[in-house]
């Protein structure tokens, strides 16, 4: 961390007008609510290779087994063992105290944001509780498992797998370009377009994560920890002016 800290910036902007904050959240942050990280040791993708699960070839070349990927993993988000945790929480306490638009990008698939009271969240790999139709992009909520025969075949998961667009761009866009402050949580920053947005949005950037990433260096300060204990300590210094 260098200079004074970030929030104090951002408090003496009070006196004028609160800015926008963008926050993109990674798997990090749901790690301490007991789902799995990507690339971690014991992550989700520890005994699976990569392109084996997440690539729209994968899936047309083995179908059941993507299934199966998925829905072990809707079952364990739907498991009375997995619940927000304190930075969740934070954040939809941020959103509901500060005066300005708080936005959040996940490039999670979880419901965890919703689940602590967050609003208008931009899931920009998509969610594991719904499936998408591949003929009509028909969207559905989806508690069940789904196989290549639900509903009369046709669904997949409404994930957004390597070599496919991201959804809401152009909402994502918006959210970077207006915001006067940019958090970047429990993400390894080494997926795009996502890894690129801390070079694009308009005021400086303040990363948490348990150690450095791919990205650390375009932040202008940094919270090193599990970010159930920096994220609330960060938003109480947001907070209390
Ligand atoms: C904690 C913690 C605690 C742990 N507290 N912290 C530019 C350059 C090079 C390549 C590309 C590029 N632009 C696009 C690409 C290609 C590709 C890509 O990025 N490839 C890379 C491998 C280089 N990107 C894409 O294909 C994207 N699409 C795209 O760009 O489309 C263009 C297009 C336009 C128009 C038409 C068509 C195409 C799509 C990317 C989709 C990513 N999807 C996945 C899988 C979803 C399926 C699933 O869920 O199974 O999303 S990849 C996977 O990685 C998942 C995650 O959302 C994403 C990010 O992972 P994350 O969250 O960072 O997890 P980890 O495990 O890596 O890191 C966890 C971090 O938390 C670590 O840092 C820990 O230290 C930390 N941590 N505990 C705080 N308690």
């Amino acid at each position: 961390m260098s200079g004074k800290p970030i929030s104090s910036d951002v408090i003496e902007q009070m006196g004028g007008e609160a800015c926008p904050i963008a926050i993109l959240t990674g798997s990090g942050i749901s790690a301490e609510s007991g789902l799995s990280t990507f690339r971690g040791s014991g992550g989700l993708w520890a005994g699976h290779r990569v392109e084996d699960v997440a690539t729209p070839e994968a899936f047309a070349r083995e179908p059941g087994m993507v299934y199966d990927f998925y829905n072990t993993r809707r079952r364990n988000l739907l498991s009375e063992d997995v619940a927000p945790n304190a930075a969740h929480l934070a954040l939809a306490r941020l959103e509901a105290f500060w005066p300005a638009p708080v936005t959040i990008i996940t490039q999670n698939v979880d419901n965890l944001h919703e689940r602590a009271g967050s609003s208008g969240v931009i899931h920009m790999h998509g969610e594991l509780l719904k499936i998408r139709h591949v003929g009509t992009d028909e969207v559905r909520v989806w508690h069940d498992d789904c196989h290549a025969n639900t509903l009369g075949g046709g669904w997949r998961p409404h994930i957004v797998w390597f070599g496919e667009a991201v959804l809401e761009g152009e909402a994502i866009v918006e959210a970077l370009r207006s915001a006067g402050l940019f958090l970047c949580i429990g993400t390894a920053g080494q997926v795009y377009p996502a890894a690129g947005f801390v070079r694009e949005v308009a005021g400086p950037g303040v990363e948490f994560n348990v150690g450095r990433t791919e990205i650390s260096d375009f932040f202008r300060e940094r919270w090193t920890g599990p970010a159930s204990e920096t994220v609330p300590r960060f938003v109480d210094s947001l907070l209390i002016v």
